[in-house]
């Protein structure tokens, strides 16, 4: 049995638009996503949506809403499964800094940023920048549903999916 490891992922949502981060460096480099990253040792799951949407987009969670789990095995690249623990916000503190407002000195050291935070009408996602799994699962989180979903990748196709809503 292959192990898995432990990641959170984060959907900012805020009336009929979500936040997503464009990947500058990293794993999944170029796409766009929601917030998140390895939990560490020590933190519990949600410490490390948390901490990782305040490290990546500098919004403080006031609470998160649990969707499931979504799990992540690639054929072609790693015999480890990734776990990904699913939430939203809603209720959070702060302001995202968006790309058009990031003034010339900021762009000189991007480099040193991780994501890039944009909001996105619900109705415009770029699904083609993103991992092609997350056409069939961010729709269920924008519409606030519970669900576990396993996907099968090689390189960056899904050849296989189930997703069981609760
Ligand atoms: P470090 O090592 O600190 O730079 P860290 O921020 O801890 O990395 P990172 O950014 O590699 O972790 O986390 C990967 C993120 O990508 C997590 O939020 C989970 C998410 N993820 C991984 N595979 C995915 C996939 N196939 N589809 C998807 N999100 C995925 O939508
Ligand atoms: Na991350
Ligand atoms: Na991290």
């Amino acid at each position: 049995r292959k192990k898995s490891k432990l990641f959170t992922l984060i959907i900012v949502k805020k009336n009929e638009n979500v936040l997503l981060g464009l990947k500058k460096r990293g794993f999944g480099v170029h796409k766009w996503n929601g917030f998140g990253g390895k939990v560490e040792s020590g933190e519990s799951i949600q410490d490390g949506a948390i901490r990782e949407l305040q490290e990546e987009c500098g919004l403080i969670a006031n609470s998160l809403y649990k969707h499931g789990i979504l799990w992540f095995e690639n054929l072609e690249t790693t015999d480890m499964i990734f776990e990904v623990h699913l939430f939203s916000v809603s209720d959070y503190k702060g302001e995202a800094t968006e790309s058009e407002e990031i003034n010339d000195l900021l762009k000189m050291i991007i480099f040193v940023i991780e994501m890039i935070p944009k909001w996105f009408n619900i109705k415009d996602i770029p699904f083609q920048n993103m991992w092609p799994s997350n056409k069939y699962w961010l729709p269920l989180v924008i519409e606030g549903k519970k669900f576990d979903a396993f996907f099968l990748y090689k390189n960056e196709h899904v050849l296989d999916f189930t997703i069981n809503e609760y």
